[in-house]
């Protein structure tokens, strides 16, 4: 890679990932410039990051630039980055730069990798349990939270890492142990530019050793045979057949790093329910191609528990009607697998649809629908899609740009809708930020909201 000490290296962001890139840059001797757009994210550095230049706004690489390290959300097309690429500037992500660090290292760490479009951070969580019950020197890294290059320079042996389609278009050359794609439906298109490209930066997972993929999900499993890795390894919700991983009889079964052997039982995964056995299949998957024993991948799924905001009951109020946060359904694939948990919803969806189409989502999932209550900077869409589809289900358009507690108007908006015996879902289908800091705020405003006024105090 290019030589970085010495060397002018400008990184495009001051939020989590900038921070970490631009101090393990400035750990390997680089000369760091950091810039954002936001002047209050790039003053929050000043007092954490001591020897590099922050320079709000800039559009052109400043003078002997020979890197650019981008945050994920930066789109290839922002002026920043197009200028750098067109002054033959090489534009790389933080991961790609924690992979290029790694490969320096006399004995780089494991990648475990995984992505797709829902369940990547459940799976993740999952795969490092088993690892960790497997006694490696483990930790969940990437899109979950923890930049890669931060566990990388903590000397962390083995990486169960959670990849964006963001973080892999920006990571060419990553090439894991073993990478798992868990599913695909549209999500992120604005930034991607459109459904192909974004399946192209997700198919980069498969590009390692061991390329892992979901068989019931067509796309994917096209992608997994055309992938150039070593070995091909999938996984079903059906009984696998040789060489797959799969369902039988109540129990996961490993038929591809094993003889046919019952792993654990399907009753004991938690998220309940099929997305979170698919992804439970996936971490046990990359965790058998590491080698770790059965017994690990057993005491490991046991012992996980899953993150907040995801489907979670908050409460079932005096009328029998039950309150679900899934504020993590932030695409409609998400949000349909979040409805079909269900016989009569009413749903409070919307908020930043990123350019997904809606239609499918609302035609296979109206005659769950007893009621919809609408949010959000994308609310007409989804009211649109409502009103082509499932015209008799009764919908509040709420427009609460001027509202100061905008979750309780839509829970009392889906109080008055509901029956006895209905649930009340938050499954927005849509991203959270034209309304709330991110989709954990979102789902603790509905959660404290229901807890108001249902009296569950
Ligand atoms: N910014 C600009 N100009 C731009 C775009 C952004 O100046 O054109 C600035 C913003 O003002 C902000 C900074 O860049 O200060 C933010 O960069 P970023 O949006 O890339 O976010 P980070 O704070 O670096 O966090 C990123 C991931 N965020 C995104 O990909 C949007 C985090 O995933 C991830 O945990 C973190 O890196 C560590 O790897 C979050 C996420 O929402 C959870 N991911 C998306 C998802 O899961 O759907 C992909």
């Amino acid at each position: 890679m290019t030589k970085l000490a010495g060397s002018k290296v400008l990184v495009a962001g001051a939020g989590v990932t900038g921070r970490s890139a631009a101090e393990a840059l400035l750990a390997a001797g680089a000369e760091v410039v950091v810039t954002d757009s936001s002047r209050e994210r790039l003053a929050a550095l000043e007092t954490l990051l001591e020897g590099v230049e922050l320079v709000a706004g800039l559009v052109q690489p400043p003078a002997g630039t020979s890197l650019v390290v981008t945050s994920p959300g930066w789109q290839p097309s922002s002026p920043l980055l197009a200028a750098a690429s067109s002054a033959g500037i090489e534009v790389i992500g933080e991961v790609e730069l924690a992979w290029r660090m790694a490969a320096e290292l006399a004995d780089p760490p494991v990648w475990l990798a995984v992505t797709g479009t829902n369940g990547k951070t459940t799976t993740v969580g999952m795969l490092e349990s088993i690892l960790l019950a497997a006694g490696a020197d483990a930790v969940a890294c990437g899109n979950v939270g923890l930049p890669v290059v931060d566990a990388l320079l903590a000397g962390r042996r083995v990486l169960a890492v959670e990849l964006s389609s963001f973080q892999l278009h920006w990571a060419p050359s990553v090439r894991p142990q073993a990478g798992a794609l868990l599913n695909l439906a549209e999500d992120h298109l604005d930034w991607h530019g459109g459904m192909d490209a974004y399946a192209r930066a997700k198919a980069g997972i498969l590009t390692g050793d061991v390329a892992i993929g979901w068989l019931d999900d067509d796309l994917v499993a096209d992608l997994l045979e055309a992938s150039p890795a070593r070995d091909q390894v999938g996984f079903t919700l059906h009984e696998p057949q040789e060489g797959q991983l799969g369902v039988r009889g109540g129990w996961l079964v490993d038929r591809a790093f094993a003889d046919d052997e019952p792993l654990v039982e399907v009753a004991k995964i938690r998220p309940a329910g099929p997305p979170g056995i698919a992804d439970a299949l996936a971490a046990t998957a990359l965790a058998r191609a590491y080698g770790v024993p059965s017994e690990a991948v057993r005491e490991g799924l046991e012992a996980f528990e899953p993150a907040a905001h995801r489907a979670v009951v908050v409460t079932v109020d005096g009328a029998n009607v039950r309150y679900v946060n899934d504020s993590k359904a932030t695409n409609p694939h998400a949000a349909v697998a979040s409805l079909r948990a269900f016989d009569s919803v009413v749903w409070i969806a919307g908020g930043l649809l990123k350019g997904a189409s809606v239609d499918d989502m609302v035609r296979t999932e109206a005659h769950r629908l007893r009621g919809a209550v609408l949010i959000g900077q994308d609310r007409q869409v989804i009211a649109d899609a409502l009103a082509r589809h499932a015209p008799d289900v009764p919908v509040r358009l709420l427009d609460v740009a001027d509202d100061e507690e905008p979750m309780r108007t839509a829970v009392l908006a889906a109080q008055d809708l509901a029956h006895p015996g209905d649930t009340v879902l938050l499954a927005p289908a849509a991203a959270s930020m034209d309304m709330f800091r991110d989709y954990a705020h979102r789902g603790q405003a509905f959660t404290d909201a229901v807890r108001l006024l249902t009296g569950d105090r």
